[in-house]
């Protein structure tokens, strides 16, 4: 139930995305606090199947099936990272950021998907890169799976089968064992509800299965256990000789009710619990969300089944799942808002959105992107970061992804400039105001790079890419000087005023 003041804040909140005249924090960020960029492996590296590599799912969807890629393009060669890691790190450095977000690739690492075979060259990009960072003052923040699968699991039914989570397991603890004495921030999946949602659930992505509201659920229901078998690895075999914090990066929206109605704030919530509560509640309160279960278990029972379309944890499994993880990672881009509708009627085949019974939209007048999905509402990240505060006992909170794309390759990108400059002062408001523990903030991305299903035609870069040249040559855009700035001083410098201490 939301409280009588939190109500006032969200209004407060959500008048203030009808007002212009917002003005930025002037208040320094604090000392420790990290800022960074993010890469993965697929969008960066290229040499797909160099030195010993074998092939991903996205190798083999974007040499197979081209035409899932809207410039038919892939990451065969992609920004050549494996070959320019050394000019990368040279990048990082002269943007003065403190840390840097990338993957591992599996099928880099364990060519056949298993530990029994691993492939050293592979390894050592790795090694060598973490070392280069390291001499370079810059803390490794690595990322063990970002949906680049080998291509042998996903041919023994991938995610879906429950042998995955040992599959999974054993690869985390070769990742430990490999790079744990110099990696100290860990996370295990990249945005697992894109995996399940866009691999099992709508099929707009990799395998390309279309079973919401249930093989969606088992996929998420795998990612969850592989997770804390991970994190319970770390836990027996690493914590203590290498100290590092591991975690899990959840993507977002910020769900706003789109009135001050008690049907509307009601369906905000139910809209956040099925999206970040899905994934969040077992990791942080050890079992998935009530409202979850309870709809879920209804429906199901209507549609005439035994058991729930959502699967149940074993009391060992939530165990395991409660605390799994020692800080809280959210990739957050945009927003919507979200209003009461009647319950749909129970139908066969069901859906996700069906069990939620919301309705979600983006109003026409937000500031729009090249990408449809990503409107530009700043002022909402406050309400999410709260939200995580109240639901999932104060967590330290990284922003391990935010950003903003474009489809002209500008060096002049203000709006990306201002993306960020307008999400970082919503989050010193919330750190300041509303004593959110939020420690820190990694832009997607460093560089311009491959951007899944919409190939090289969107750029989420601070510098931008020259993908005609086989030197992939690196430029500064405007927001690389901007964020140097930031990163320099800890403040949201702008020519108009100076920081306050
Ligand atoms: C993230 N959405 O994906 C990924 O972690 C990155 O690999 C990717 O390049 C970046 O965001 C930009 O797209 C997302 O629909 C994909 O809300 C889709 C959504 C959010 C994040």
């Amino acid at each position: 139930m939301i409280s009588i003041f939190k109500f006032f804040v969200l209004v407060a909140i959500f008048n203030k995305s009808l007002a212009d005249d917002y003005l930025l924090n002037k208040k320094r960020f604090p000392a420790d606090f990290m800022f960074g960029v993010a890469t993965s492996a697929y969008q960066i590296e290229g040499a797909w199947n160099e030195d010993g590599k074998s092939m991903s799912t996205w190798d083999n969807l974007t040499q197979t099936d081209p035409e899932t890629i809207l410039d038919g393009s892939n990451g065969n060669i992609a920004c050549d990272s494996y070959h320019k890691y050394k000019e990368d790190v040279a990048m990082l450095k002269e943007l003065g950021v403190d840390h840097y977000r990338f993957s591992l690739s599996w099928s880099r690492i364990l060519p056949n998907g298993f530990p029994d075979q691993i492939n050293q060259p592979g390894a050592n990009y790795y090694k060598n890169l973490i070392r280069e960072l390291r001499a370079n003052g810059i803390e490794p923040m690595v990322t063990i799976f970002h949906w680049d699968l080998p291509l042998a699991l996903q041919e023994l039914n991938g995610v879906l089968n429950e042998s995955f989570i040992d599959w999974y397991a054993d690869y985390a603890a070769v990742c430990f064992e490999l790079f744990g004495d110099d990696v100290k921030l860990w996370t295990t999946f990249n945005e697992p509800k894109q995996t399940c949602t866009g691999g099992y659930g709508y099929a707009y992505f990799i395998p390309y299965i279309h079973s919401e509201g249930l093989l969606e659920y088992q996929c998420a229901h795998n990612v969850l256990r592989a997770h804390a078998k991970a994190y319970r690895i770390y836990d027996e075999r690493f914590r203590a000789s290498q100290g590092g914090k591991v975690s899990i990066v959840l993507d977002a929206y910020s769900y706003l009710p789109a009135s001050d109605s008690a049907a509307d704030i009601t369906a905000a919530e139910t809209r956040m619990q099925f999206d970040l509560g899905w994934y969040a509640n077992p990791i942080f309160n050890g079992d998935y969300p009530e409202i979850m279960k309870s709809r879920i278990a209804n429906r199901s029972k209507g549609e005439g089944r035994d058991v729930s379309r959502l699967p149940e944890f074993t009391d060992e499994e939530k165990i395991a799942l409660n605390g799994s993880a020692d800080f809280f990672g959210l990739n957050v881009y945009t927003a919507a808002l979200v209003a009461a509708m009647d319950d749909p009627p129970i139908s066969n085949p069901p859906s996700k959105y069906q069990d939620m019974g919301v309705n979600d939209y983006q109003p026409s007048d937000w500031e729009t992107t090249s990408l449809d999905w990503l409107k530009v509402a700043p002022w909402t990240i406050r309400h999410l970061l709260n939200w995580i505060n109240d639901h999932y006992h104060q967590p330290d909170i990284i922003v391990t992804e935010n950003g903003v794309c474009d489809n002209t390759g500008t060096f002049q990108d203000t709006q990306r400039v201002s993306y960020i400059q307008r999400y970082l002062s919503n989050i010193r408001d919330t750190m300041e105001q509303d004593g959110v523990n939020v420690i820190g903030y990694i832009v997607w991305s460093i560089m311009d790079n491959f951007e899944w299903a919409q190939g090289y035609t969107q750029r989420f870069g601070l510098h931008h890419v020259d993908f005609d040249s086989p030197n992939r040559t690196r430029t500064p855009k405007q927001s690389a000087q901007y964020y140097k700035n930031v990163c320099e001083t800890k403040c949201l410098v702008d020519d108009d005023f100076e920081c306050i201490d």
